[in-house]
């Protein structure tokens, strides 16, 4: 398997955890997306889109980090990822799309350059939009977490989808400085993931390319 990815890339960190939870191994092809290499003909032919990470596997191109999670936990189903109940599943897998669908894409990269370069939104306020965001999604997981985790993790005694998704995620939040007070139980989730050297491993810190 070929990964592709970027070292500050929260879905691509995704990736590598589950990549790491799993046990597997990928080799690793760095796509710089500050130097713009994301959009180069040779990466649009890997992954049309223009956006990383892309795992490449016998030749096949998949993208989309929840994709490729999903496609890691039906080809190797140990450890699991997701429970085994499907109201459990359906539950697991509203956090991590919280994340990947409600906070995440409204502070990509393409997105706030846009805010910067078409709307001229200068960086101090740049930052608030990208806080704004990860506030309104955090207050909700907070509330998620306080109905319904039982354990160390957003789910259950193991990490799930919804950790894989929640770890890269504050990482971000710590980039723009978000005050993380408010939010006792995601940082008691974190602290508990990145104890565990699979989460410790795909940090952006101890990337191979980290700058
Ligand atoms: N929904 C996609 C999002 C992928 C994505 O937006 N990746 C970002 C990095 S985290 C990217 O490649 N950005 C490049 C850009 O905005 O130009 C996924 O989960 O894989």
């Amino acid at each position: 398997m070929v990964l592709y990815d970027y070292f500050r890339s929260s879905a691509a960190y995704r990736v590598r955890i589950a990549l790491n939870l799993k046990g597997l191994a990928a080799t690793h092809r760095s796509i710089h997306l500050r130097k713009g290499e994301q959009r180069a003909a040779v990466y649009l032919e890997v992954n049309p889109q223009g956006l990383v990470p892309t795992l490449v596997v016998d030749g096949t191109s998949l993208t989309q980090s929840l994709a490729i999670i999903e496609y890691l936990e039906e080809k190797h189903p140990s450890p699991a990822l997701l429970p085994k109940d499907a109201a459990d599943r359906a539950w697991v897998r509203a956090i991590a799309l919280v994340i990947a669908c409600d906070i995440h894409p409204l502070n990509n990269l393409r997105v706030l350059k846009y805010l910067d370069r078409e709307l001229q939104v200068d960086e101090p306020k740049r930052d608030e939009w990208y806080r704004h965001w990860l506030r309104q999604g955090f207050e909700a997981i907070e509330s998620q977490l306080a109905a319904r985790a039982t354990g160390a993790f957003c789910f259950g005694a193991s990490p799930t989808l919804a950790d894989i998704c929640l770890v890269p995620q504050v990482a971000n939040a710590a980039r723009v400085k978000l005050p993380m007070e408010p939010y006792p139980r995601i940082r008691a989730v974190n602290a508990t993931c990145l104890a565990l050297p699979a989460f410790d491993r795909a940090r952006p810190e101890v990337h191979p390319d980290a700058e």
